[in-house]
């Protein structure tokens, strides 16, 4: 019933209608995009609530601090994919996103996945003691010292934080995930034009739910977090490019193949 209810509003579907004009379509779409973020989301927020608590003991943090460079990126790896794939899954139900060509679909998520990664962060964040849900706990930037690039994890943890700050409800992060995975800025592109007119219905949507909720300034300050979301992952590639020159045998046998097909 899913794969009914996609199909049910597909705005380049209807060669007369290119983009959701009317309030019903604007509705449609939005909702679409929410139950997407919905489903793909792992957890909802009151669950992440209750775990709150649950935060790692001394001797569990210095498990993962004596764990080697590469052993510790290896095990993130494996978790920053899993999460990549529920953002994968995300994308496929963003209306018009399917209807892009293969290359494409593979471009917007080589640079956007890892970004929209970023931005759920902040879900699983809580800013009263900087901490992130990972590996079933909550967890402090010391964790992952071992990975030996504290600039990366602390510019991380710090856009976690500010993210926190703006209070997104659901809506706003889901229709502000897709935004950011469809973005024609993307290198490697063919079909610029189609990618434009997706993106043009999700900002559209966008809007709407801002107009509805009475936060129409958030716009502006979310086109800035944008802007902060592409310098963390271009210096989460510089990292890469670090670690596999290292380490090109863990790089090259021990990370998942959609975290290589996508970053490296
Ligand atoms: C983001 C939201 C996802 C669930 C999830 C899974 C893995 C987490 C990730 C979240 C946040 C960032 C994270 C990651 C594992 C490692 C990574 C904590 C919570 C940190 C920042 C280390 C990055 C290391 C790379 C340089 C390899 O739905």
């Amino acid at each position: 019933h899913d794969m009914m209810a996609i199909h049910a509003y597909n705005p380049l579907e209807d060669p007369y209608s290119l983009y959701p004009h009317s309030l019903r379509n604007m509705d449609e779409l939005c909702a679409s995009i929410v139950r997407s973020h919905r489903e793909t989301s792992q957890y909802r927020v009151e669950e992440l609530q209750a775990l709150r608590w649950k935060l790692f003991s001394r001797e569990e943090i210095q498990t993962y601090q004596n764990k080697s460079v590469d052993e510790m990126w290896q095990h993130c790896a494996i978790r920053l994919t899993d999460a990549v794939q529920y953002v994968v899954e995300f994308a496929k139900h963003i209306p018009g996103f399917r209807m892009l060509s293969q290359n494409d679909q593979i471009a917007l998520l080589k640079t956007g996945s890892m970004e929209v990664v970023l931005v759920r962060m902040s879900r699983f964040f809580n800013t009263e003691n900087n901490t992130v849900f990972f590996d079933g706990k909550f967890a402090g930037a010391e964790v992952f010292k071992s990975l030996a690039c504290g600039d990366l994890i602390t510019a991380v943890f710090e856009f976690a934080h500010n993210m926190c700050a703006l209070k997104l409800t659901e809506h706003q992060i889901a229709l502000f995930s897709a935004l950011v995975l469809i973005n024609t800025d993307r290198p490697c592109l063919e079909d610029r034009g189609r990618v434009q007119r997706v993106q043009k219905s999700v900002e559209l949507g966008l809007t709407h739910i801002l107009h509805r909720d009475n936060q129409e300034s958030l716009m502006h300050k979310l086109y800035q977090k944008m802007a902060e979301l592409r310098s963390l992952c271009s210096m989460h590639m510089e990292k890469l490019r670090w670690f596999s020159q290292r380490y090109p045998l863990t790089a090259h046998s021990l990370f998942p193949p959609l975290y290589k097909e996508l970053f490296a």
